[in-house]
């Protein structure tokens, strides 16, 4: 493998050339016109112009970067996160092009990107699965029936989607029916695909996921869990690993478990097995993310690996060296995403011009970043600027040291996701380790940044005033 396209931009585009040119592997980039003079741009060693801002006009026509990639002579394609990386006919156009996808086959996509085919592909495996129906409800009264016996609440899901779109909780039985058909509308209208399950609503559930990686000689590895229950309508804003509820046993189950997913659907590469666990440490597979997930490096940093580095050598056929028994958890990673968006008016995104974009640097400080200070951000995609990991050999230090990194990131002309990270990570719900995915909706509103602020500001007075007396002190002694 010589030269490797990445179908994508912004920090990952960036993340996985710097594993290529490690590995001293040219890179191509491609961008649309509104991405010109952006970073991976610059970054990568030759860059194509595939059409419009638009994501329908550049980076999500998979047959134009094929043709691309052609032209340039190129190994392989690495689609990062989001656009095309879990579009199954554009993985397979690669297959018929000779140009090798790096990630699964396009099969597993196809299955794992349907939740009631992967439902079934895992069901000889004994993976544990919420109560619930596993096909597309056709017959209301069936259905009916179906939730009286599972019990209320319960919750109505689209197959075709994912990331918690097209999801409903119905609380009676009365309430079924109405539910089910706007359900069913929904799916039709934002999947093309009206089939939809039902399942047990898991109340207040953490969502834990685990990342493995699979190779083409049949080894699967996994690589441990990521905590992700903080997140804001179904969009993650801050992760880390490992989880701190999780004893070594469920962590081996689970983490088994997530084998066997993989192993049901042939995967290779990256993937992302996704589980609800409930007060009680019970955990559910839910889904499975077949791509390299934003979240990635928090895995990175406890287990010591290069997770695109092993993307690649998998892809061009090499054997896993590392085995199971060989990974080890070692220390602590948080995670916080970046985003221009304004946390004090709804998380609506605050694209602009970044005026002052200066980032944190230090030891255990890792920025993933796609920005640089005097850019406009554009409205087309999506709003996130950079990842600001920090590392630590417990939680508590990685924590510790997160603040301060926050406190040495400076933003000017957007507002940004930072003041509500430090938010979350100055909270004492988060700090003992006791949240679940309703963390933001508990203890959230935009006027606590506000009070954060001016208790900042108060303090920032304060040590001002001392200073002034002081000054004075000297200018009276020296008289
Ligand atoms: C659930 C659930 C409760 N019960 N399934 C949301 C994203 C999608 N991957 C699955 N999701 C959920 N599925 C059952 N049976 C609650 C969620 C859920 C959630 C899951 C993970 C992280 C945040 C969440 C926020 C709301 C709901």
């Amino acid at each position: 493998m010589k030269k490797i396209l990445v179908a994508n931009r912004g920090e990952i585009a960036i993340r996985v050339m710097k594993t290529a040119q490690k590995m001293g592997i040219k890179t191509v980039a491609v961008y649309s016109t509104v991405d010109r003079n952006a970073p991976h741009v610059k970054f990568a060693d030759e860059a194509v112009c595939i059409g419009g801002a638009p994501s329908s006009e550049s980076y999500l026509l998979g047959s134009k970067i094929i043709e691309v990639a052609k032209s340039l002579n190129v190994d392989a394609i690495h689609p990062g996160y989001g656009f095309l990386s879990e579009n199954a006919d554009f993985a397979e156009e690669c297959e018929n092009n000779n140009i090798i996808f790096i990630g699964p086959k396009s099969k597993a996509i196809r299955v794992m990107g349907s939740k009631l085919a992967a439902k079934e592909a895992v069901k000889e495996y004994n993976i544990p699965m919420v109560p619930g129906v596993d096909e597309a409800i056709t017959d209301i009264e069936k259905a009916k029936v179906a939730a009286r016996k599972i019990g209320f609440p319960i919750l109505i899901k689209a197959s075709a989607g994912g990331g918690g779109k097209g999801m409903r909780v119905v609380e009676s039985e009365d309430d079924f029916e109405a539910q089910m058909n706007r359900a069913i509308s929904e799916a039709i209208a934002a999947f093309g695909d009206g089939s939809v399950f039902i399942e047990k609503y898991v109340s207040s559930p953490r969502h834990i996921e685990i990342q493995v990686m699979a190779d083409s000689h049949g080894n699967i590895l996994y690589l441990f869990e990521r905590e992700c229950s903080i997140q804001r309508r179904h969009q993650k804003v801050i992760e880390e690993a490992p989880s701190s509820v999780l004893s070594p046993e469920l962590r081996k189950k689970m983490g088994e478990a997530a084998v066997l997913v993989a192993k049901s659907c042939d995967y290779l590469g990256a993937g992302t097995v996704e589980f609800l666990l409930d007060e009680n440490n019970n955990f559910y597979f839910l889904e499975m993310n077949t791509r390299l997930q934003v979240e990635h490096p928090v895995t990175e940093w406890i287990t010591k690996t290069d997770l695109v580095e092993l993307q690649i050598r998998v892809a061009r056929g090499e054997a896993l060296i590392i085995k199971q028994e060989d990974l080890q958890i070692k220390g602590h990673a948080v995670e916080l995403r970046v985003y221009a968006e304004d946390p004090m008016n709804d998380f609506l995104p605050s694209v602009g011009h970044l005026d002052v974009y200066q980032l944190p640097i230090g030891e255990n400080i890792r920025v993933d970043n796609g920005f640089e200070q005097g850019m406009d951000i554009p409205i087309y995609y999506d709003p996130m600027l950079a990842k600001l990991i920090t590392y630590g050999e417990t939680r508590e230090e990685a924590i510790q040291l997160m603040i301060k990194a926050i406190d040495d990131y400076h933003v000017e002309g957007v507002q940004t996701t930072l003041p509500f990270g430090k938010f979350v990570f100055e909270h004492e719900a988060f700090r003992s380790g006791n949240f679940d995915t309703h963390f933001v909706k508990k203890y959230y509103y935009a006027d606590v940044l506000k009070i954060q602020m001016n208790k900042e500001a108060e303090i920032a007075a304060i040590v001002a005033l001392k200073q002034y007396f002081e000054d004075q002190k000297i200018v009276r002694l020296s008289i």
